[in-house]
């Protein structure tokens, strides 16, 4: 891809898409109603396929096979060793077809071609290797008991799990969801987001050349309100999984309570708290925070977007900060070198260029950007805005979840003030800090207020490490062993003794 031309003459990514149906029961088939919706390319606003819209009526078939699939097998019923060589299969095949499957995330959702590559394709495969690793592992215990009673507890799964996943990360949120999920032996009801169905398809097929008994993997592209809703008010569906906005998030809750009272785990947005200290490397803090913020268009709901600067270092920093925005290379993502294509669509640009104007007004600091990058596209140029003044943590830029790339730069004297203004928010998802003194690390990360905290570093995501929110940022967490508890029902045994003394 390194002979890239500019936006206006995209470049075509080498990939022929082959699946754009709904993924019901092993098959590809069309939505019952006809109905298709496009799919289009952020770079430049026109269609690239047309894809099947799965509504209520493609949510009830996809959740009767996953039932049927749930209750009759074989899937559940499988050694969990088979299973697990299943999932080990499908990892070998997403790196196999890694370079397509990098493509269409791309194509479809504008991210730097590299990215999805280098680091987020290899992280699925990553991430289905980790849960087959626990698909045999994963057991339950014996209690001593009070009386002449035989205790012990089995870990099954939960049934059918519906679950529905937002366009920032599309097949990294697929791997979230459907990794746990499978290795419990649960079957699965995904609805993609409306803006980036191609690459969950693509590798649902992936999944069947690994062996996946058909019914285990429903794969339904839709729109949140029908497919979406249908899905979190089903009375067959057992348990949700929900990643997208706070607002959404709580439909989904009462949704869910409505109907059967299935559990949810929500995995919402952001404002997150990225504390500098006085002592901090200042060049790589500022390497550090811009990344922070600026990873993937800062369309990632744990962004660094409140970044707090100690006052003895915060002239430099920011003259160093906007000097590292303004060099950032925005551009066609299928070109070589760009850190930053368009983001996913109008609605989105608008809502972050209204912000923009609302933090100009509100009287920040517009140090560099804050125009459109190429009028053609839904590209922006790094914006950054910079608030001297303490008492301006109350501006909607520096409160609300912007997810654009806007780096918001707070001023702080004390790490008692900092603290105090970081844990300020209704989100509580992630935080950074950056200092070379351990007490000021244990400090802070203790009393933040957040679900992950980088210490001298920001987005380290591997399989292992679990993820969710505080505050209304979400309920459980993803990733890691803890999101096992998710996808398992507990069931007590309690087994009279014959023969007590034995
Ligand atoms: O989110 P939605 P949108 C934040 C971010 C962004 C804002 C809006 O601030 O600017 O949310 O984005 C499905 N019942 N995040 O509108 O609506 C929808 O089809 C059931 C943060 O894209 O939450 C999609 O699959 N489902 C975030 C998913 O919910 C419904 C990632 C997410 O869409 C539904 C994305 C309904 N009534 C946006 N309505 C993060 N935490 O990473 C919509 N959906």
């Amino acid at each position: 891809y390194s002979t890239a031309a500019a936006i206006d003459e995209p470049i075509t990514p080498p990939v022929d898409i082959n699946y754009t149906k709904l993924l019901i029961n092993g098959k590809f088939v069309d939505a019952a109603s006809g109905k298709t919706f496009h799919t289009v390319d952020p770079r430049t606003g026109k269609v690239i396929v047309d894809v099947a819209e799965g509504d209520a009526e493609d949510v009830n078939r996809a959740v009767s096979a996953a039932r049927k699939a749930f209750d009759e097998g074989p899937w559940p019923k499988m050694t969990a060793y088979e299973r697990s060589k299943i999932l080990l299969k499908f990892a070998d095949l997403i790196e196999k077809h890694n370079d397509a499957i990098a493509a269409l995330e791309t194509w479809d959702n504008g991210k730097p071609y590299e990215q999805a590559a280098n680091i987020e394709i290899p992280m699925v495969a990553r991430l289905f290797r980790y849960y087959a690793g626990w698909a045999d592992k994963i057991h339950g215990l014996t209690v001593p008991a009070d009386g002449p009673y035989h205790v012990q507890t089995l870990h099954e799964p939960i049934g059918v799990a519906g679950q529905i996943i937002p366009w920032n990360f599309p097949l990294l949120m697929f791997s979230w969801k459907v990794g746990p999920a499978l290795a419990c032996g649960n079957t699965v009801v995904i609805k993609t987001a409306e803006q980036t169905p191609l690459s969950a398809l693509y590798v649902a097929n992936l999944f069947h050349e690994a062996g996946l008994p058909p019914g285990v993997l429903n794969v339904i592209s839709g729109y949140g309100p029908t497919a979406g809703a249908a899905l979190c008010s089903h009375m067959n569906v057992d348990k949700l999984a929900f990643t997208g906005s706070t607002s959404t998030g709580k439909l989904v809750l009462e949704l869910a309570a409505k109907s059967n009272l299935k559990p949810v785990t929500l995995e919402l947005g952001g404002k997150s708290p990225f504390i500098i200290c006085e002592d901090a490397d200042i060049d790589q803090a500022v390497e550090t925070a811009h990344f922070a913020l600026f990873f993937n268009q800062g369309q990632c709901c744990c962004a660094g977007s409140r970044t707090y600067v100690h006052e003895s270092i915060y002239d430099e920093f920011v003259a160093k900060a906007k000097a590292r925005a303004a060099s950032r290379s925005v551009g066609d993502p299928f070109k070589q070198g760009i850190e930053q294509g368009p983001q996913i669509d109008p609605e989105q640009f608008n809502k972050i260029l209204r912000y923009i104007r609302s933090g100009v007004e509100s009287g920040a600091t517009l140090e560099t950007g804050g125009t459109n990058w190429d009028r053609r596209a839904t590209t922006l140029s790094p914006q950054f805005s910079r608030i001297n003044n303490c008492l301006q943590d109350d501006m909607l830029i520096a409160q609300d979840e912007i997810f654009g790339p806007v780096q918001t730069i707070l001023k702080f004297k004390s790490i008692e003030e900092v603290i105090r203004r970081a844990n300020a928010s209704e989100y509580g998802l992630a935080a950074g800090v950056f200092t070379q003194n351990l007490d000021t690390a244990n400090t802070v990360s203790r009393a933040l207020r957040a679900g992950t905290v980088w210490i001298n570093c920001y987005d380290i995501f591997d399989a292992g490490i679990p993820f969710g929110g505080y505050k209304m940022s979400g309920i459980g967490r993803e990733k890691g062993i803890y999101s096992l508890q998710n996808y398992l029902q507990v069931k007590a045994v309690v087994t009279a003794l014959k023969n007590p003394a034995w």
